[in-house]
């Protein structure tokens, strides 16, 4: 399944590593893709193995907001 989050307080190129990295850690992941222009996290997931929830709370621990 893809989804695209909104998140907010993305900068810079770090940024991006460190959500991308994040999500990639979690077990369902298959990909997640930010976008710093629009603010945006484009992920497909299994909706089996991960929930939306526990995506947003690993963007949060990285000190992002999710819209
Ligand atoms: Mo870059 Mo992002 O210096 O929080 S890591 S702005």
């Amino acid at each position: 399944m893809e989804k695209t989050l909104e998140v907010k307080g993305m900068t810079c190129g770090h940024c991006k590593m460190s959500v991308e990295g994040a999500l990639n850690e979690l077990e369902g992941v298959n990909s997640a893709e930010v976008d710093l222009k629009e603010d945006k996290v484009m992920v497909n997931y299994d909706e089996s193995k991960v929930s939306i929830e526990e995506m947003e709370s690993a963007i949060e621990e990285q000190g992002y907001d999710v819209v």
